[in-house]
């Protein structure tokens, strides 16, 4: 090692103990692994809500030989996103608040074939005896102003763990292929980096929306014709 590089080091190992002077390092590892526990029993709680929600494709596609759900998908909150709800909120970044106050580090997204689809899950669901409601908003019913629809639900589902059984909370988002496709293609609009979404494109895309539940409308009045004759 030369002279330079020396000093260089010297200063690297100066500047890494400033960074961690305040920061409590068996604290940190325990706060780490806790995390990781939790983020493990959210993983658990989606399997149990997709398991049920397959079910009940199952169980449709049999007795009425079609499928209510289109597609699903999943995802855990990511830690970035964890802490800056956390910060938005003025609230501790610890375990328990983050169980107790966050409601959608596991989310489901439905995709459903039709409107009446929706509503036929969710009560589904819902009436399972294991499932507790604690959040619910109906945002077909009451689009949102820029049009955005959906029906959202947070509940509460258990998972058996070897010692213990925990009551977990999971967001469930369901909507139809239309209303699907118009908030994917919302969200890539309104949050591009370089701000170029402007008031236009926000008239523009809530005519969109209420081309969409029209498009829902008319495929749903064509299932009734298709499905009730089949089944008259
Ligand atoms: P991500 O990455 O999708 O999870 P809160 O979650 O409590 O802070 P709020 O407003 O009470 O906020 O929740 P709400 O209304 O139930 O909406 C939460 C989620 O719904 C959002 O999650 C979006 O996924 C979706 N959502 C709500 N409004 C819109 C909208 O106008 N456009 C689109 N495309 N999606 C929407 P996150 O947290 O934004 O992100």
């Amino acid at each position: 090692m030369n002279k330079k590089d020396y000093k260089n080091e010297e200063v690297y190992r100066h500047r890494i103990e400033h960074l961690f002077e305040n920061i409590d390092i068996e604290k940190a590892r325990s706060w780490f692994e806790d995390f990781q526990h939790l983020m493990a029993y959210y993983r658990c709680a989606i399997m149990e809500i997709e398991t049920k929600f397959n079910v009940l494709n199952e169980e449709f596609s049999l007795r009425y030989d079609r499928n209510p759900i289109n597609g699903m998908k999943s995802r855990l909150k990511s830690p970035a996103s964890i802490k800056e709800k956390l910060e938005r909120r003025n609230l501790p970044n610890d375990i328990e608040t983050i169980e107790n106050e966050l409601d959608d580090i596991a989310g489901i997204r439905v995709i459903c074939s039709f409107p009446d689809d929706v509503y036929m899950l969710a009560d589904a669901l819902l009436n399972q005896d294991d499932i507790t409601l604690i959040k619910k908003k109906d945002y077909i019913q009451n689009p949102k102003p820029n049009g955005y629809r959906s029906l959202h639900l947070i509940v509460s589902v258990p998972i058996f763990l070897a010692k213990e059984k925990r009551n977990m909370k999971v967001e469930i988002q369901l909507r139809t292929i239309a209303q699907d496709f118009w908030a994917s293609l919302e969200h890539q609009l309104r949050y591009k980096k370089d701000n170029s979404f402007t008031p236009e494109m926000a008239d523009e895309l809530l005519y969109c929306a209420n081309l969409s539940a029209e498009l829902d409308e008319k495929m749903d009045n064509l299932r009734q014709h298709t499905f009730e004759k089949d089944h008259s």
